[in-house]
């Protein structure tokens, strides 16, 4: 076996243990939602997926939710089975939350302004 060979044949082998350990990497990926509330004159709440789009109905399972707070006078608070988040009225961040949804309808909203500023969505 000549030199080339060898190296030839270490490459191919480094490039099928990479194929072999992408798709694992990818099954594994907890998906991502985006919460967000503010300013205080932005007198609204959204929840939208990695995509940017609405959601409205989400299979069961492990999620993580980036919520973006920039208001001193709005919260994000996450209810439904399982689930009680709240990023706080007067508190400000990016929180991130890892929750396991379960079938049933959750809703979203702040506190303060319960009336104008919610949402919900349904897990099957
Ligand atoms: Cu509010």
């Amino acid at each position: 076996m000549t030199f080339r060979t060898t190296l030839r044949l270490a490459v191919a082998g480094a490039a099928v243990a990479a194929a072999a350990v992408l798709p694992l990497t990818a099954q594994a990926a907890t998906p991502v939602l985006k919460g967000a509330v503010g300013p205080d004159a932005n007198f609204k709440i959204t929840l939208t997926n990695a995509k940017g789009v609405k959601v409205t109905t989400l299979k069961a399972g492990a999620y993580k939710i980036m919520v973006s707070d920039t208001s001193a006078i709005h919260n994000f608070h996450l209810t439904g089975p399982g689930v009680n988040k709240d990023s706080g009225v007067k508190a400000k961040g990016l929180l991130t939350w890892s929750v396991t949804l379960k079938k049933g309808t959750y809703k979203f909203g702040c506190d303060p302004h319960a009336t104008i500023m919610k949402g919900s969505f349904t897990v099957s």
